[in-house]
């Protein structure tokens, strides 16, 4: 590590490093130097292929958000003057960390809820008259529910039996319900859904908050390219509306919180509603059951192809994690009538 940070520009002498627990995908570090504290991380080029670009992203965006004096991520550059560094075929890259900020797992309270719904309306606000073309698509097709779909089914002839006969429920849920990952992409090809920054990635904790439950702002732009508004939406929703979070393996204690959808919701289109077309509003509850299919469609993936994509620490964590979103698509599907009644009251 302390080779790494020789080649950053970091002020005061290298004192500590600690593992950051927060994130599927990337290695993070807290570092801490006599005079600053870092946030170090080597980026997952098994996800990222292209971490040159990814950077190229994220230097744009949050230099435009700074230019705007909104919060965000401040990246430290090497001693060359690059957001990026190659050591050993490694790919490095540092941020300040912000005094006193926290994540958190689940939202514990309705306040938290209120403000994630404020601040993912906010972003997608302010990149409002940021050129979308500028930024690369570092992932293709990465929320496109209907390949993700198809990739799902070539991939279980290559499966091991044991596997798929361990996941026969999950599997032909995932069959039965194909049909539904192709309507957002029919509407991306009808041309009502627009382009857009979008973070793709916006689950609860990639929000900062400071100690009194405030939110600071939105981080791991990992995935910041230009996508449609209403994965962003749902997947935030995936992550604050619900009572347990992703890991959780007892499914009775896992629900989807209407009135926290509510609140999320009433805050984020009280900031946002104005940008927002007719689909995308008549699609905002849709759009929350289909995220938790693909979500539970890429976690059960990963599982029968044996955990190459999202760290785990035990071997049937992501049939867990596959489980509990599958649970929670089928809450959705019961729960639709009551949630689009809580959107139209927004409107009225
Ligand atoms: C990954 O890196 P992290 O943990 O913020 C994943 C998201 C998933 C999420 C599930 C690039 O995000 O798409 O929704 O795990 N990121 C990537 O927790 O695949
Ligand atoms: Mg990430």
């Amino acid at each position: 590590m302390e080779e790494v940070l020789e080649k950053f520009q970091i002020q005061g002498d290298f004192q500590s490093v600690n593992i950051i627990e927060n994130g599927l995908i990337n290695s993070t570090y807290l570092v801490t130097t006599t005079s600053n504290k870092y946030i170090v991380q080597k980026i997952n080029t098994f996800v990222f292929t292209n971490p040159v670009e990814l950077m190229e992203n994220i230097q744009s965006s949050t230099s435009f958000l700074d230019q705007k004096k909104e919060k965000t991520l401040n990246i430290i550059q090497s001693k060359k003057g690059e957001s990026l560094i190659k050591h050993k075929d490694e790919y490095w890259r540092a941020f300040d960390f912000i005094d006193g900020s926290t994540t958190h797992r689940k939202a514990s309270n309705i306040e938290l809820v209120r403000e994630c719904g404020k601040t993912l309306a906010h972003f997608h606000k302010s990149f409002i008259d940021f050129p979308v073309e500028k930024l690369h698509t570092t992932i293709p097709n990465f929320h496109n529910t209907q390949i993700i779909f198809q990739n799902f089914v070539k991939g279980l002839d290559n499966s091991d039996i044991k596997l798929k006969e361990e996941c026969k429920v999950e599997i032909n849920y995932i069959l039965e319900n194909g049909q539904k990952c192709n309507r957002i992409q029919n509407l991306i090809l009808e041309g009502k859904l627009d382009k857009r920054v979008c973070h793709n990635d916006p689950k609860i904790s990639n929000i900062l908050f400071d100690k009194s439950g405030k939110s600071i702002c939105m981080i791991d732009l990992d995935t910041i390219m230009p996508g449609i508004i209403l994965n962003d939406f749902s997947d935030a929703i995936r992550t604050i509306c619900v009572s347990e979070n992703e890991e959780e393996s007892d499914l009775e204690k896992v629900n989807f919180k209407l009135d926290y959808f509510e609140e999320f919701t009433k805050e984020y289109l009280n900031i946002n509603a104005e940008n927002l077309n007719s689909t995308e509003i008549e699609n905002l509850v849709f759009s929350v059951e289909i995220i938790f299919l693909e979500q539970g469609i890429r976690f059960l993936q990963d599982y029968l192809n044996e955990n190459k994509y999202y760290k785990t620490s035990y071997r049937k964590q992501n049939l867990v994690r596959s489980r509990n979103q599958l649970h929670l698509a089928k809450q959705n599907e019961k729960k639709s009538e009551k949630m689009n009644n809580i959107i139209r009251n927004c409107f009225n």
